[in-house]
């Protein structure tokens, strides 16, 4: 099959996983046209099969806000046409899923029919979307859409209950590469890290409101009181500065370290023991599912669709949101157990296995037999 894929290229779990789908998808021989503003993060070397066409948004003095999504569409309707795209597959609603309404239609008038598929992450309905400065635009464009999935069960029932849905939302849920991810420890980087065998504490976002980064770092604090621990954050984003200036203040910190952006998620996975994930909202929680891949077990909330990945008591634990008191009690309950800590790990790769990407991607093929 021939797929344009279109997505965000940044570090953010939609773009993530679209561009993993791509890789997937082209190692099974698919063509995939790849179709955004930036190389994605996660695209890198060559692959006979992957296209990468760039949105290029020409400046003009009278543009406050230069129109990224008639660019977009204008990009779509271009490499369909020279490409012999069969298929659109739209990671994220806004405003991937309206221009490729746009783009459908104007190659409807050329007598060309393109289905669309829209994936739904998150914040396009839980936060972004249900705004009603985007709902009419999101609401009318998912119900264009020829399919609409969501990464979750309870990503699909927000949907439902924040959107007037004229059809019917797939859950095909994200998924990882449980082969690659479950790695074995760089023995000189966990040395580094933490020099007399300190426990690994690891926190990964795009460092938003909606983390809670800060109850990252009142667990870990609590943490290494009782423990000798370590802390890692990985990514980057608005709240960081803030979280910085935290640890800065804290009496851990020399035992906190920010390593920003990092592409190559396994390695510090496989050194790491514990994955931290306190967010108000996770539609899926992608990085937690990795880090269970690596077999790290996850301390996070249990909400959004986190209680559909991170098993309570059994590859992880779930508490409330806020209450740092209980995850600082699940991860020292892990940490100073190591029969427990043991079987958690081996819970965690177990409960991956369920989302393995050799699992999730024919469930995409099969969608897009439907339409091809
Ligand atoms: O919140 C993020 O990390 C970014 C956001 C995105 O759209 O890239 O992530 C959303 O999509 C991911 C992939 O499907 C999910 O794993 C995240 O849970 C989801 N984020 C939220 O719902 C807050």
């Amino acid at each position: 099959m021939n797929i344009g894929i279109v997505c965000y290229p940044t570090f953010g779990g939609s773009g993530v996983l679209a561009t993993e789908l791509g890789k997937a998808l082209a190692n099974k021989g698919h063509n995939i046209h790849f179709i955004t503003y930036q190389q994605p993060v996660r695209l890198s070397g060559f692959h006979a099969n992957i296209f990468y066409h760039e949105v290029r948004v020409p400046t003009y003095p009278l543009f406050d806000y230069p129109p990224y999504e008639t660019a977009l569409s204008s990009t779509m309707v271009d490499v369909i046409l020279n490409n012999d795209v069969q298929l659109l597959h739209v990671h994220y609603a806004i405003p991937h899923a309206s221009a490729a309404y746009m783009a459908k239609q104007i190659l409807a008038k050329q007598g060309i029919k393109i289905p669309v598929i829209t994936t739904l992450h998150g914040t396009d309905i839980t936060l972004v979307g249900r705004d009603k400065t985007y709902s009419p635009v999101v609401t009318f464009s998912m119900n264009e859409s020829d399919a609409v999935t969501a990464v979750s069960k309870n990503l699909r029932d927000e949907t439902f209950k924040n959107f007037k849905m004229e059809k019917d939302i797939e859950v095909i849920y994200n998924f990882v590469d449980v082969k690659r991810f479950n790695k074995k420890p760089i023995d000189a980087f966990k040395k580094v890290i933490s020099p007399n065998g300190e426990r690994i504490l690891l926190h990964a976002s795009n460092f938003r409101k909606v983390k809670r980064v800060d109850d990252v770092v009142n667990v870990f604090l609590k943490v290494t009181e009782q423990i000798p621990s370590k802390l890692l954050f990985v990514g980057d984003g608005p709240e960081r500065p803030g979280i910085e200036m935290m640890c800065r203040e804290s009496f851990a910190h020399n035992d906190i370290r920010f390593l920003g952006k990092q592409a190559e998620m396994e390695d510090i996975l496989a050194v790491s023991d514990l994955f931290i994930l306190p967010s108000e909202y996770e539609s899926f929680g992608l990085a937690a599912l990795e880090a269970m891949a690596a077999q790290v077990p996850v301390i996070s909330t249990n909400v959004g669709g986190l209680p559909e990945i991170n098993v309570n008591d059994y590859c992880g634990f779930l508490s409330d949101v806020g209450d740092v008191e209980d995850m600082s009690k699940n991860a020292l309950t892990l940490l100073s157990n190591e029969e427990k800590f043991a079987e958690f790990k081996k819970n965690a790769l177990a409960q991956a296995l369920k989302f393995d990407i050799n699992t999730i991607v024919p469930q995409y093929e099969e969608l897009y037999k439907k339409f091809i």
